[in-house]
């Protein structure tokens, strides 16, 4: 359900949407007479470009994208996003006890798979978990909104975001065709992510896997496909069972170096001995010296408290980069009784 971007640098994020119009204006004059400001573009328009870049059948693409509808709710629904909350309000939906019972039950139902993907990924079963039961409480909630219209209407309407999403579309045709599946069948959430895992079309292409090898990549129903392929994501954007996630800390003594870490937040990683240096402590005996962590401070019921970062929390948030969606995941990963996922009070 949750809307996951992996594929665009924060660097991009961080244009102003007025440069970022205009250095899509230089980059649509130069390779003219491809389509590029995307909210003015008709039907036809975009199919020739799906054709273009797909390489699939015209008939293919065209009699799919006629068929898709355009829906302003969802535009409306991604302005609001449940990430968008406070830590405090968005804490309570997915770090409690009905949904770590699930996640004990699904575990437990699947442990030897669980297994054999820590055995092969060296990613734990109660992150894993957490991910999943976050995502679609275990498939019980993996969205109802056609996938392709959820797509269309938001690479032709959402005007923030249009180029990205008409690339999801390109890759959701494309899958469609890999995976013999009908793009007007496929059901996902208001983002464009589908199945269990809801993965949007680009990450499913790169990271889903076919784990009980019978040909598909059914991040649907099969539990061994839909576990093996989130522990190839996490394993693939490095995540290390060895390591701790995040912690609070009590807020740091000022000092060149917190100042310098919290103004760059993530973008620069640090040894943990550069900050005990100054008067950091280590949160417990789950963190070494020579981890690499970053410091964040956020608003919270508590006041502003700061947050010591390891390389696993960025590791989540290339599967979701919302730190609620990450700061949650971790805690009901403990409550699983993963204790490198412990953050404290
Ligand atoms: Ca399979």
């Amino acid at each position: 359900m949750i809307f996951k971007l992996d594929s665009l640098s924060p660097m991009f994020l961080k244009y102003h949407p007025l440069l970022l119009t205009f250095s899509l204006f230089v980059f649509a004059l130069l390779s003219a007479p491809s389509l590029l400001l995307a909210e003015t573009y008709t039907k036809a328009e975009l199919i020739t470009y799906l054709v273009t870049e797909t390489k699939l059948p015209q008939a293919f693409v065209e009699k799919h994208i006629q068929a898709a509808s355009f829906d302003g709710s969802l535009i409306d629904k991604m302005n609001t996003p449940y990430e968008s909350r406070s830590y405090a309000e968005y804490r309570p939906l997915f770090v409690n006890t009905r949904l770590k019972i699930k996640a004990e039950a699904y575990i437990k139902e699947h442990r030897a798979i669980f297994d054999e993907a820590q055995a092969k990924y060296g990613v734990a079963p109660e992150i894993i978990a957490a991910i999943l039961g976050m995502e679609t409480r275990f498939g019980a909630n993996r969205g109802n909104d056609k996938v392709l219209d959820a797509l269309f209407t938001l690479s032709s309407g959402y005007e923030r975001r249009a180029n990205f999403f008409r690339s999801e579309l390109k890759d959701f045709l494309l899958l469609c065709s890999e995976e013999d599946l009908n793009p007007q069948a496929v059901l996902g959430s208001y983002a464009g992510a589908f199945g269990t895992t809801q993965f949007i079309p680009t990450s499913y292409r790169a990271y889903a896997v076919d784990a009980d090898g019978d040909g598909k990549r059914d991040v649907w129903n099969t539990p061994k496909d839909i576990i093996f392929s989130v522990a190839n994501y996490f394993s693939r954007h490095k995540w290390d069972d060895a390591k701790p996630v995040a912690h609070w800390i009590a807020k740091p003594l000022p000092s060149k170096l917190v100042k310098q870490a919290l103004k760059d937040e993530t973008r620069e990683w640090r040894a943990l001995a550069d900050f005990t240096k100054v008067g950091i402590k280590k949160p417990n005996s789950q963190w070494s010296n020579d981890d690499q962590v970053a410091l964040v401070t956020r608003k919270t019921d508590k006041g502003v408290r700061t947050l010591l970062l390891g390389r696993n929390f960025h590791t989540i948030t290339r599967w979701n980069r919302s730190w609620n969606y990450a700061l949650a995941a971790t805690e009901l990963a403990f409550m699983l009784g993963n204790d490198k996922c412990e953050v404290g009070k």
